[in-house]
Order: structure tokens, then C-alpha cells, then sequence
């Protein structure tokens, strides 16, 4: 779907049902390259790819309603100019559902040499080239544009986990004065491929309550489509995230979609949908899964484990991908060992449909009115190493 008119169109979120007894929802979110039923979980395709899973595969074993890339990758490989004479990251990528796209500043500090931190922005240098760069608020934007992201998302610093109050509260007061940025360089500027392009804000302020409400309160103002949670999930304990999720779910609107940046565990992404997250994305199911680690209902595999050396029982036999049943788990350990590309291609395509199967139950369970009852139980079998 391409030609939209930017005037009439803009993203809507329907909430369909909150729990009775949780802040856990269900709903839709509409964009111009389709809905997503929300709680959702978008696999990470950080170059425009997700590793070694095909879009065919994506959408139909994996059953992905949108998938992330990221401003900072797409810019230094292939560059704007060339995505721009694709006609998109869509078109280029031959991917039609929606895309959201980090906008780059968590990459930058975690991947590029020699950063910089100013008023202006960030300098930095490649980390595939060494070459000199400056991202901006209004640069990333524009990058995100050039991309054509469905749902882009403001520049923000994101501290360490253990940063001191002092630290927490300058470098929130910068991101807070880069997404007035943002937001003016996004009024100032048109979606380049006919379709809407929203902007979510990131709410920032590390394990400081004062600061998280403070964020939670601050983004507000720009009416933004949906808000990102930032800065957790590095290095805090869980509970003390859990913590942070409740206090700004608290304060962000009811009727708009609220995206946990970068979380994480299947159990993680069930204590955060009980909290009111509605959008999730992770590189765990694939990292993790190239590494051997495969997620099930029953709990976690290490499938490089000497146990599985004998089992020819399937990958997962309550699986929902093709390669759950059709290879059995000695052949996948087998292929896991002898460092087999394959491997991979099995273990992140089975993650990536066990994650989309856990939101898509999460979200069944709450329109049936049971989710406080099945989380639990589910949170127990997660746990489990097998
Ligand atoms: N900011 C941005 N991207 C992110 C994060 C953040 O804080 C995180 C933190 N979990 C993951 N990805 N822009």
C-alpha cells in the first residue's frame, strides 16, 4: 500500500479491552501499511533484514504485524540517498507491513568510536568506517523521513542503568529540549512516500521516580501518536524496571499506544503487558537464538546442551513454525555445533513465532477477560530451564 494522502491520514489506536484486574490491554493500532494488534512484538530487522529469516517466513510462520529498523545502520549502510531512489525502505526491502525505526542515539552509543555529546547533538564515527558524523534531532529526523518509517521515534540519550541523579537529570533535560526539536523539524517536514509517519517521544530518566513522572508529563504536550519507554532494561534490576513501568503507564494517556524499548525476556514482556505496555521489540529472540538458546512454552532450551545429543523428539512440539516439527532437536543441536547458518535460520525463526505466539495469547487472554490468571502459570513455565 502506498499512496496514502498525508492530509487525511493519520495513525489510530483502538483499545478494545483493559483487564479488570491489571493495566493490561488490548487493542489495534492503524497505519497506512496495515493494523497491529497490540500487545505486539516487532522483530528487529536492524539493517532492513531480520537475520536470516525471510519476509515470506516473517509473515507467515512468524506471523510479524511490523518489524524495526534502525536510522543509525540504514544511514551509514546503504545511505538515504540510496533508499531514497528505492522509494523507501518498504519498497527497497520488498517488506509491505509497517516499520518503526529507532532513531538512533542508543546505537550510536552503543556501537560508534569517539562519540561526542553537545547541545547540537551527537558526533561520532562509524564503526564500519571510522568516518565523522553528526546525528541531530532535526538530522534524525529527516534520515527517518528519507527512510520512511511508518512510526519514527524522537532522538533521545540513553544513560547506563547505574547513572547518578545528577547525571539522570541533565541528560533527560537534553533529550527533553531535542524532542521540542523533533517535533519541529516533524512539522516542518513531509512524509517523502505518500503514507502517514508518526512521531513517538521517548520517555527517559532512569531509575529516578521524580525524573520518570517528570518525562512522562513532559512528552505529553506535543499529542503524539503513541509514547516510547527508554532507558530501561540496562543494568537496573527487574523489579526496579517493573517499577518504572508502572509509575509512567500511570501518567501516559489510556488511549494511546505505549512501546518498551529494547525488553526483552518472554517473562519481561508478560510483567510489562500487565503494566499497560502494548509494543515490544528485542534482539533476543534472534541473538539468543544464532547462540542456541531457544524460548518455549515449557522454558528455555540451551540446545547445545550434551542432553539433546540423542533427543529426536521435534524442536518444539507445541510450536508454531513450520521448523518446530519438522526437524527434531539431536539435528538442530547437531547443526548448532557445527556452526551451521541453517542452525540459526531454525533457532531465530522458532523464537521470533514463539514471541509473536506468547503476545498474540497475552492479547487473547485479555479479551477473554482470564489474563491474571494464565500470567502467572505462564510466568512460572517461562522461567524453567529445560
Ligand atoms: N532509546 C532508544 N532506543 C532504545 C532504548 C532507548 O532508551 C533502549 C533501552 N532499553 C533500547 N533501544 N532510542
Amino acid at each position: 500500500m502506498d499512496a496514502c494522502d498525508p492530509e487525511t491520514t493519520r495513525m489510530e489506536f483502538q483499545l478494545l479491552h483493559t483487564d479488570s484486574r491489571s493495566a493490561a490491554r488490548a487493542g489495534v493500532l492503524s497505519t497506512d501499511h496495515g493494523e497491529i494488534r497490540t500487545p505486539i512484538f516487532m522483530p528487529v530487522g536492524t539493517v532492513g533484514s531480520v537475520k536470516g529469516v525471510f519476509h515470506r517466513d516473517l509473515e507467515q510462520e512468524v506471523g510479524a504485524q511490523i518489524i524495526l529498523g534502525n536510522t543509525y545502520h540504514l544511514y551509514l549502510r546503504p545511505g538515504t540517498d540510496i533508499l531514497e531512489q528505492a522509494g523507501g525502505l518498504h519498497r527497497f526491502s520488498a517488506w509491505n507491513r509497517p516499520i518503526l525505526t529507532d532513531s538512533g542515539g542508543f546505537q550510536v552509543f552503543s556501537l560508534a568510536d569517539c562519540r561526542k555529546l553537545a547541545e547540537e547533538g551527537c558526533r561520532f564515527h562509524s564503526h564500519i568506517d571510522g568516518s565523522a558524523h553528526l546525528f541531530t534531532p532535526e538530522r534524525v529526523i529527516d534520515i527517518q523521513r528519507s527512510i520512511g518509517a511508518d512510526i519514527m521515534m524522537a532522538f533521545d540519550e540513553c544513560p547506563p542503568g547505574d547513572a547518578e541523579y545528577d547525571y539522570a537529570k541533565k541528560s533527560w533535560e537534553l533529550t527533553s529540549r531535542w524532542l521540542g526539536r523533533c517535533f519541529e523539524q516533524y512539522a516542518k517536514t513531509e512524509p517523502k512516500y505518500g503514507h502517514y509517519q508518526s512521531l513517538f517521544p521517548i520517555v527517559q530518566g532512569c531509575t529516578y521516580p521524580d525524573l520518570r513522572a517528570r518525562s512522562a508529563e513532559f512528552v505529553q504536550q506535543f499529542g503524539a501518536d503513541g509514547y516510547s519507554i527508554g532507558g530501561l532494561a540496562v543494568g537496573e534490576p527487574a523489579p526496579v524496571m517493573y517499577e518504572m513501568i508502572e509509575l509512567v503507564n500511570s501518567i501516559l494517556p489510556q488511549d494511546k499506544p505505549r512501546y518498551l524499548m529494547g525488553v526483552g525476556t518472554p517473562v519481561n514482556l508478560l510483567e510489562a503487558i500487565e503494566r499497560g505496555v502494548d509494543m515490544f521489540d528485542c534482539v533476543m529472540p534472534t541473538r539468543n537464538g544464532r547462540n542456541g538458546m531457544l524460548f518455549t512454552s515449557e522454558g528455555i532450551i540451551n540446545i547445545r546442551n550434551q542432553k539433546w545429543r540423542d533427543d529426536f523428539s521435534p524442536v518444539d512440539p507445541m510450536g508454531h513454525c513450520f521448523a518446530d516439527t519438522a526437524y527434531t532437536k539431536a539435528y538442530l543441536r547437531h547443526l548448532t555445533i557445527a556452526g551451521e547458518m541453517m542452525a540459526a535460520q531454525i533457532a531465530s525463526l522458532h523464537n521470533l513465532a514463539f514471541y509473536l505466539w506468547l503476545v498474540g495469547e497475552a492479547r487473547e487472554q485479555i479479551l477473554q477477560g482470564t489474563f491474571s490468571e494464565w500470567k502467572p502459570v505462564m510466568v512460572e513455565k517461562l522461567s524453567r530451564r529445560l
